[in-house]
């Protein structure tokens, strides 16, 4: 239903209903002020992580995709992220990869840390989503949505694009 917007619409969105709760007009004012300004700025310490330019390489039908992007935590703590999750996929690992004898290896990690004020790239040849099991096919241009969850079950959905794989 958000397909038409970039990943960064969702995290706003989620961010504004996790705050929205609180009877207090004025922290209502300044998010939607800082959504005017298309972020949301220090003033709300705590949970604050965005992901962009998420996107996916084409791959052969059925068979393991991988996810990219660039996330960023303009929060005030460390984020772990420990996985993935989608309806377009039985299963989602992060993994790292890493020349080993030559060879190419990926390897599972079941913690990935984002400090605070640091950002982490997804790419590839290095870190990335693993997407197992896709449940469909995916042409270029297609739009997929999957949440990033990190240690202490917080999500935050992200919306990846079919992309030429790069050479
Ligand atoms: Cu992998």
């Amino acid at each position: 239903m958000f397909n038409s917007h970039s990943a960064i619409d969702h995290f706003e969105i989620i961010a504004v209903s996790k705050f929205i709760e609180y009877p207090n007009t004025m922290m209502i004012r300044r998010l939607a002020f800082a959504l005017f300004l298309g972020f949301v700025g220090p003033a709300q310490a705590g949970i604050n992580l965005t992901a962009t330019d998420a996107w996916s390489p084409q791959a052969p039908p059925g068979r393991m995709m991988a996810g990219f992007m660039h996330i960023e935590n303009h929060g005030s703590d460390a984020i772990i992220l420990t996985h993935a999750e989608s309806d377009q996929f039985g299963r989602i690992e992060i993994h790292s990869m890493r020349m080993d004898d030559g060879v190419m290896r990926m390897r599972k990690l079941d913690a990935l840390e984002v400090p605070s004020g640091e950002s982490v790239e997804l790419r590839p040849g290095g870190l990335h989503l693993m997407l197992m099991q896709p449940q469909g096919r995916f042409e270029l241009g297609d739009r997929f949505e999957l949440e990033l969850i990190d240690s202490a079950d917080n999500r935050w959905p992200v919306t990846l694009e079919v992309r030429e794989r790069r050479r």
